[in-house]
C-alpha cells in the first residue's frame, strides 16, 4: 500500500524549545492573542475559555502553554511536538445510491417528492476497521466517528502533539473514478496533501485509482485545535449524462470534449461548478466524499453533546438524476430528513458546523445564541470549505429548527429539527 513516506511520526524531529521572551507585555498583545483565537478553523473553543459564561474558572485545567513561549506570536506558537499518539483510521471511499428526501416531503412548504426525483448517485467517505474489514457502528461518543453514514465521512479526531494516519481505500463502484482525501487545519507534507493537478498527475495520493489504496499522514499543531474539513479533491470529472448512456468520463474525457457540452445532455442553464469542457473541481465532495477533523487541546472544553453538520447542495450539474437544486444537511433535505439534533436543558452542547460547495450560507438556530468574534450572535455567515465551532449551555426547552438563513437554501432544503427536553 502507498503512503506519504515524508511523515513517519517515528522519524519526525522533536522541535527545540522556544527561546522566545516571557508573556509578551507590550501593549496590544492580549488583543493580538484574541485576534489569532478569532481566527483559523473553528478557533471559538479558544475563545469560550475566556469569555463563554459556561465555561466556569474552576473547572478550567491549566494553560498547557510552555513557560517561555509568548501567548500571542503566531511565528513560533503553531509547532507540531509529537506525543507519540498515533490515531489511526481505515477510511473507504464508497459509492451508493442516495435518497435525500426520504420522507418525500418539505415541512416547511408543503411540497412533495417522489424518490426518483431527489435519489442521486453519492459517494461517501466510511470508516472501517483495520484493513477496510467491516464498517465502523455509529459513535456517537466524545472520541466517536459519529453517524458512519458516508454523508458526512466518519470524525477523525485528534489532540495538539497527535498525528493521525488515515489508510484510505478507493471502492467508487459506480463511478470507477479516482480520489483522494485533502485536509484542512493539519500540518502534512506534500505527500499527504490529496489535491490534484493536471501539471503532476502523478503526485503520490492525489489521484488512488478505484481498488487502490493511500495511507496519508496528518499532524496535530497548537493551531490546529478546531474544526476542519476533509474531503476529495482528485481529478475533476464530467458527470455521466443519461442521454449519453452514462458512462463515467474522466478529467481526459472531459478535456476531449471540449465544446460539446450539449453532447453531453448538461442541463438548461448550464452548470456553474464546471469548466468549459465539461469538467467539475471536487465533484466527488460534491457527491458527498466529505467530512470533519476534530482537533482538541487541554483547554477544550468538555461538552455533553457534539453535532458535526455540514451544509453542502448537489444539482443536475453534478448528479444529473435529481430534478432540480437540493439544499443539504448532511445529506437529507428538509426537515425530518435532516438530521434532527437532541439535547436536555444545562447539557453543554457544541455543534460544528462546515460547509462545501458552491455557495455561502447563514447558520442560524432558533432560540439560542452563542459568542463569537462579533459578539453574540444567533446567525454566522460561512464561505465554502469554512467552519464554524458554536458552544453554549443548553436553557431553552423546545422544538426548534436550525436552518441556513438564504431562502433559497431553506426552500430547497436547509433547515432540521432541534429538540429541547427540560
Ligand atoms: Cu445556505
Amino acid at each position: 500500500m502507498a503512503s506519504d513516506p515524508a511523515s513517519d511520526p517515528a522519524s519526525a524531529p522533536v522541535p527545540a524549545p522556544a527561546s522566545a521572551p516571557a508573556d509578551d507585555p507590550r501593549p496590544g498583545s492580549g488583543r493580538r492573542n484574541l485576534l489569532r483565537a478569532l481566527t483559523g478553523g473553528g478557533a471559538l473553543a479558544a475563545l469560550s475559555l475566556t469569555a463563554a459564561p459556561q465555561a466556569s474558572a474552576a473547572a478550567r485545567p491549566a494553560p498547557t502553554r510552555p513557560a517561555g513561549r509568548p501567548a500571542a506570536d503566531p511565528f513560533t506558537l503553531d509547532r507540531f511536538a509529537p506525543t507519540g499518539r498515533l490515531r489511526e483510521y481505515w477510511v473507504q471511499a464508497d459509492s451508493f445510491p442516495h435518497n435525500a428526501v426520504p420522507n418525500g416531503h418539505d415541512m416547511m412548504t408543503g411540497a412533495k417528492f417522489t424518490a426518483d426525483q431527489t435519489t442521486f448517485q453519492a459517494i461517501g467517505f466510511r470508516a472501517y476497521s483495520p484493513g477496510w474489514g467491516s464498517p465502523l457502528p455509529a459513535d456517537f461518543g466524545p472520541e466517536g466517528i459519529g453517524a458512519n453514514s458516508g454523508i458526512p465521512g466518519p470524525v477523525l479526531r485528534g489532540h495538539v502533539g497527535d498525528t493521525i494516519r488515515v489508510h484510505f481505500r478507493n471502492n467508487d463502484a459506480h463511478y470507477k473514478w479516482p480520489h483522494s482525501m485533502h485536509p484542512h487545519g493539519v500540518r502534512y507534507s506534500p505527500g499527504s496533501d490529496g489535491g490534484w493537478m493536471a501539471d503532476t498527475p502523478d503526485k503520490p495520493g492525489t489521484a488512488v485509482p478505484y481498488k487502490g489504496s493511500y495511507t496519508y499522514t496528518w499532524q496535530c499543531t497548537p493551531g490546529s485545535v478546531g474544526s476542519w474539513p476533509y474531503h476529495d479533491h482528485s481529478t475533476p470529472q464530467a458527470p455521466p449524462r443519461p442521454s449519453g448512456g452514462g458512462s463515467p468520463q474522466g478529467a481526459q474525457g472531459a478535456q476531449s470534449t471540449q465544446g460539446t457540452k450539449d453532447a453531453h445532455g448538461a442541463p438548461p442553464g448550464g452548470d456553474a461548478q464546471a469548466a468549459p469542457g465539461g469538467a467539475v473541481a471536487e465533484i466527488g465532495a460534491t457527491l458527498g466524499l466529505f467530512g470533519m477533523i476534530a482537533v482538541t487541546d487541554d483547554r477544550t472544553p468538555q461538552v455533553d453533546r457534539e453535532f458535526v453538520l455540514f451544509f453542502h447542495d448537489v444539482s443536475p450539474g453534478e448528479a444529473p438524476s435529481v430534478k432540480g437544486e437540493l439544499s443539504l444537511c448532511n445529506g437529507g433535505a428538509f426537515v425530518g430528513n435532516a438530521p434532527t439534533y437532541t439535547a436536555r436543558t444545562g447539557e453543554r452542547v457544541r455543534w460544528r458546523v462546515g460547509t462545501l460547495g458552491n455557495s455561502f450560507h447563514v447558520f442560524h438556530i432558533h432560540g439560542h445564541r452563542w459568542l463569537s468574534a462579533a459578539g453574540w450572535v444567533d446567525s454566522q455567515v460561512l464561505g465554502p470549505a469554512t467552519t464554524l465551532t458554536v458552544e453554549y449551555t443548553e436553557d431553552n426547552p423546545g422544538d426548534w429548527l436550525y436552518h441556513c438563513h438564504l431562502p433559497g437554501h431553506m426552500s430547497r432544503g436547509m433547515a432540521g429539527g432541534y429538540t429541547v427536553t427540560g
